[in-house]
């Protein structure tokens, strides 16, 4: 098989980039080692920036996410006794949007066959070939037959654990890393949220999240260290834990119900520089990772495949390469940028074990300065609701 841009991966960058190209008549296919089943079935980001948003209304599916989006103005920080609310739409004069990653991945999947986006599920053994070369390849195993798709370029968007990054000389690349000592366990719940807006909370219990995905559907995450297991967390005692950590602060108080999802992720900040060896790029996770706090991983995502797409088109479409030359700079300068903001975040928010009584008074006293401060709300808002393009 033949193809302009082979793309690995059908997590929401490598959807994105597909549809991207697709409609400016660009050649493209997708192969994704899960199932689609698999993949919709993961439980993650919640949050989207006006850059997502924008990209899936530029694509023209976007009729679920404007009847089922919650548009949001705004969100809480609290210390455990109190709110401070971050006015975003005030002080930014824009919103974030409450929509599932799960949706958007829905989306973009069922838009893909009559766009002619083609998307290879269950592809085995995904390996990557001459990327130096003026012709790449892509090979992959397919209902036990190898298969090989010949590409002008490689787009790896296939996340943390993908093959991509790792067919990258380590001699041509440079790996930042900062890993946080807990995880987040989160339950998903068909309950109404406590709270009209996302609560992030640093109370004496440790770190907490309320946030949701419709009126009725409620997503919670508590701070939790690396060696608890899911089996030490019974439905009663994650409920218990969130209501003594949101019921005196929030609308309505934690409503309980059966889990829809119960996971355990760890934290981690992590960039690979670079972004490009031959005619690989890499999109999203693949290149890098931020700590949820911020609710930044699929917006980075997605300003990602904005920017390769445009420089592919103008390699196809004006035989310019520039903008490809220009991608791997521009897309980390809005990365690092994101990574600040989302360590910043997780600093402020969470419970360190290293830490002693001098670091807490400082959290203590940054907190007290963001609620008195309204230049530091702005700070904070227009990190949130995520930088420009
Ligand atoms: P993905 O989504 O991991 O997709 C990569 C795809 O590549 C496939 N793949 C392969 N395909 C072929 N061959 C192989 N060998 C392959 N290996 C892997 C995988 O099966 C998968 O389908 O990466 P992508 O597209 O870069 O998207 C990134 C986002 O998924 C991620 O950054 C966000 O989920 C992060 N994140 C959040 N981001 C936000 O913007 N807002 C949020 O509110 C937010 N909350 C979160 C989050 C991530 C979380 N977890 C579990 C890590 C909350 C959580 C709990
Ligand atoms: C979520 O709803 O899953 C969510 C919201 C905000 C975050 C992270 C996750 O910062």
């Amino acid at each position: 098989m033949k193809t302009g841009v082979a793309i690995i991966g059908a997590g929401p960058a490598g959807l994105l980039l597909g549809h991207l190209l697709k409609r400016q008549g660009i050649d493209c296919v997708i192969v994704e080692r899960r199932s689609a089943d698999y993949v919709l079935s993961r439980i993650r980001a919640g949050v989207l920036e006006t850059v997502t948003t924008d990209l899936m209304r530029q694509l023209g599916i976007d009729a679920r996410l404007n009847a089922e989006g919650l548009i949001e103005g705004g969100f809480n920080l609290a210390d455990g006794e109190r709110l401070i609310r971050i006015d975003i739409r005030a002080l930014t004069g824009r919103n974030v949007t409450v929509y599932g990653q799960t949706e958007v991945t829905r989306d973009l999947m069922e838009a893909a066959p009559a766009r002619g986006l083609e998307i290879i599920y269950e592809a085995g053994e995904v390996a990557l070939h001459d990327i130096e070369s003026q012709r790449p390849s892509v090979t992959f195993i397919k209902d036990d037959v190898e298969q090989r798709i010949e590409a002008d370029f490689i787009a790896g968007c296939d996340g943390f654990h993908g093959p991509s990054r790792k067919a990258i000389p380590a001699s041509r690349a440079r790996e930042f890393e900062r890993e946080y000592p807990f995880g987040w366990l989160g339950i998903l719940a068909d309950v109404p949220p406590c709270h009209p807006e996302l609560i992030y909370s640093n109370g004496p219990r440790g770190f907490a999240l309320a946030s949701m995905r419709s009126a009725t559907r409620s997503r919670y995450y508590i701070q939790v260290p690396l060696t608890e297991r899911l089996d030490e967390w019974p439905g009663e005692r994650l409920w218990d834990e969130l209501a003594l950590r949101f019921d005196s602060i929030s609308e309505h108080g934690v409503t309980r119900g059966a889990a829809l999802e119960i996971s355990i992720a760890p934290l981690r900040s992590y960039v690979f520089e670079t972004m490009r060896h031959g005619r690989l790029f890499l999109a999203g996770d693949a290149a890098h990772i931020v700590p949820p706090t911020g609710a930044k991983g699929l917006n980075l995502a997605a300003s990602d495949v904005a920017y390769l797409a445009d420089a592919l088109v103008a390699h196809y479409a004006q035989g310019d390469d520039a903008a490809l030359g220009a991608y791997e700079a521009k897309a980390l300068a809005r990365i690092w940028k994101a990574e600040r903001f989302s360590w910043y975040l997780t600093k402020l928010m969470h419970r360190f074990p290293e830490d002693g009584s001098f670091e807490q008074r400082m959290q203590i006293a940054e907190l007290d300065y963001v609620a008195s401060s309204e230049a530091m709300q702005r700070v904070i808002a227009e990190n949130y609701v995520g930088l420009p393009l």
